[in-house]
């Protein structure tokens, strides 16, 4: 047992903590979770220090605390808060986030985020020199992935805010008994947030100094100046961050990545997907499909354990955008968000004056006035640039645990994760990838669906909406070394696993001449069952220059047995052409995208490029612009 008494940290611990608290933080005998509470409480000072263990006790005090000051408020229906953060608040802030590295590292790392280690330390350490005045800091101890596991990773989150420790308690699973397990020496994340000065509406105030700082060598976040549960929730993306930076110096992988499985309820199988998808492009919703299972929505680390390609989400909760959930679209989540007795955050909704929360595509017209991300709200209320201000914001979500849904697996909490048969990419462009299609091996996924993986930029991140830009693998908000090595970490993983799983690019978003939509929502259903039927060689399928689509007949079969709907082979024609101008056009924005950013990319990755772009050049001759389903073999 380490002697605290003698440690520097001992006489401002013990001056601000209750002897309970201070009892709770020594009886873990982690002299490296001591310093860093010491820390931290001397250079933030906060009034005094609330130590967590994982009692329902504790769990209540985080709950009542945040109502009491205010950051989040009751709802009509029993265990339902609502919580806003700031107007200027509302999605994750690329502009104040940072990658802590080295120098040398810097021009290796241009699109991430980067800046100097020693520099932005000083900088954020001074903003967050006495940030904690006038409030009480919570430690709380929290496992990423189930604790007992090789996924297992022990955090410590230190916050004056108590919705953040709240939606913690409710998206992660609780790990102070994880840490008592924990050797002292073992590696475990640490995250310091501070909402900062905080208005009459209970917002930061100070966003010029809102800062999210990832210091990668030391495995530590620190955020400031921000509510966001993107920017301050330190297991979410910050804890991502940190968790890609370890994978790679490990040999696992961490991604942006839903769990699921497909169920094929007439032969009794369960076959599990991870699926990669930028913010907003359907993830979630294809993890909650009706009929099918969830282990996770977000996050997921995977492992070679003896050969097998095995997965772990990482959190307990889902973090969801409320946007569109109805009950047409969403039914599972739909139901969950309106059963009372359950323990859902509501944020950034329009609470209306019956105290019930209202959301954008609800499928329900929402009252006229209330409160919403903006104050007080009535219909036609202005922004300062003249711009109406919706009821409720795009980027509103809702948080609650995975374990409240009907359709949770039951494997979710297996300490050795689960075994992956099929990877899906998923991008969002309008006009030129199929709504689904199979790689022809691993490498080729990587190369030519993962790395070229577009999104149209959402409101999940603050800027501008709408506008093309490329997401490798998902995850370039989150990558935290070097891209050319994450892309060759991705391609070596499944080195040594004996059933490597196929890789399938989907696409939701593909639109006709006019601008809608070409499939609906819940044909993605069909595109998972094909995927599903594929792993188990049950179907044939069309090839095309970049691997194999659906025939018509089984999908026109799919869609009668799984949707009860009829697919038309008119609209199957128009799906699944190859366009190979488009394809061109999106492998030379790649192309142009890694000389940019990344100059360790190895030229390997750029000859494949470059020689499926002479290939597909080579086609035209033969086709003109599109390929029709059928037409190609190699
Ligand atoms: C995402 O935007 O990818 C999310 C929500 O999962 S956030 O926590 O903001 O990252
Ligand atoms: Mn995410």
């Amino acid at each position: 047992m380490p002697d605290f008494d003698k440690n520097r940290y001992a006489p401002i611990l013990k001056e601000k903590m209750s002897a309970e608290s201070y009892r709770k933080l020594t009886a873990l005998e982690n002299l490296k979770l001591f310093d860093f509470v010491g820390e931290y409480v001397e250079l933030c000072k906060p009034d005094s220090v609330y130590m967590c263990d994982d009692s329902d006790t504790d769990a209540e005090y985080l709950k009542r605390n945040a109502l009491k000051l205010g950051e989040e408020k009751k709802l009509a229906k029993e265990g339902h808060t609502v919580h806003y953060d700031g107007y200027e608040d509302q999605g994750r802030a690329p502009g104040a986030t940072k990658n802590l590295i080295s120098k040398e590292l810097i021009p290796l790392m241009e699109a991430l985020l980067p800046k100097e280690r020693e520099e932005g330390l000083a900088e954020v350490r001074q903003i967050m020199d006495g940030i904690m005045k006038g409030k009480e800091a919570i430690v709380k101890l929290s496992c990423e992935a189930p604790s007992g596991g090789p996924f297992a990773i022990g955090c410590a989150q230190m916050t004056d805010s108590f919705y953040v420790c709240h939606s913690e308690e409710l998206l992660y699973r609780r790990g102070y008994e994880h840490f008592r397990r924990m050797k002292d020496k073992e590696r475990f994340f640490r995250f310091v947030h501070s909402a900062g000065r905080l208005d009459e509406r209970g917002n930061s105030i100070d966003l010029d100094k809102r800062r999210i700082y990832q210091d990668l060598e030391d495995f530590i976040v620190l955020s400031t100046n921000n509510q966001y549960a993107g920017n301050s929730v330190g297991l979410k993306k910050h804890a991502m961050r940190l968790a890609i930076k370890l994978s790679g110096m490990e040999g696992w992988l961490c991604e942006h990545m839903f769990v699921m499985s497909v169920q094929d309820e007439k032969k009794g199988r369960s076959t599990i997907f991870c699926g990669a998808f930028p913010s907003a492009c359907g993830k979630t919703s294809t993890a909650m499909l009706p009929g099918e299972k969830i282990i996770g929505d977000d996050i997921a680390y995977f492992r070679n354990i003896d050969g097998e390609f095995r997965a772990a989400n990482v959190e307990n909760g889902i973090f969801g955008i409320i946007k569109d959930v109805n009950p047409d679209d969403d039914p599972l989540i739909f139901k969950t968000l309106q059963t009372p007795g359950k323990e859902i955050i509501f944020s950034n909704v329009l609470t209306g004056p019956d105290n019930n929360p209202y959301w954008l595509g609800m499928g329900i017209d929402p009252p006229k006035k209330g409160r919403n991300f903006s104050g007080e709200w009535h219909e036609g209320k202005k922004d300062a640039d003249g711009n109406q201000i919706p009821f409720a914001h795009s980027n509103a979500r809702y948080t609650l645990r995975l374990g409240y849904l009907e359709n949770i697996d039951s494997s979710y909490n297996d300490p050795n994760g689960v075994p992956v048969r099929g990877v899906v990419y998923g991008g969002r462009d309008s006009d030129t990838s199929a709504p689904i299609e199979e790689s022809p091996d691993w490498k080729s996924g990587i190369i030519l669906k993962a790395c070229t993986l577009e999104s149209e930029t959402t409101s999940a991140t603050i800027g501008k909406e709408g506008v093309l830009a490329p997401q490798p693998m998902a995850n370039l908000d989150f990558i935290s070394y070097p891209i050319g090595q994450y892309i060759t970490n991705n391609i070596r993983f499944v080195e040594g696993i004996k059933e490597v799983p196929p890789i399938f690019a989907v696409n939701y978003f593909l639109r006709d001449q006019n601008g809608r939509f070409l499939t609906g929502k819940i044909d993605k259903k069909v595109w998972m069952h094909w995927a599903e039927r594929r792993i188990h060689n049950e179907l044939d399928a069309h090839r095309t220059p970049l691997g194999y689509i659906p025939i018509y007949e089984d999908l026109r079969e799919m869609f009668r047995d799984i949707l009860d709907q009829e697919f038309s082979r008119e609209l199957y024609e128009e799906l699944f052409k190859f366009r190979i101008d488009a394809w061109i056009a999106k492998i030379s924005r790649a192309v142009r995208f890694y000389h940019r950013t990344a100059p360790d990319c190895p030229q390997e990755y750029y000859d494949t490029w470059k020689s499926t772009v002479e290939k597909l050049e080579g086609l035209k001759g033969r086709f003109g612009k599109f390929i029709a389903p059928g037409a190609y073999s190699e």
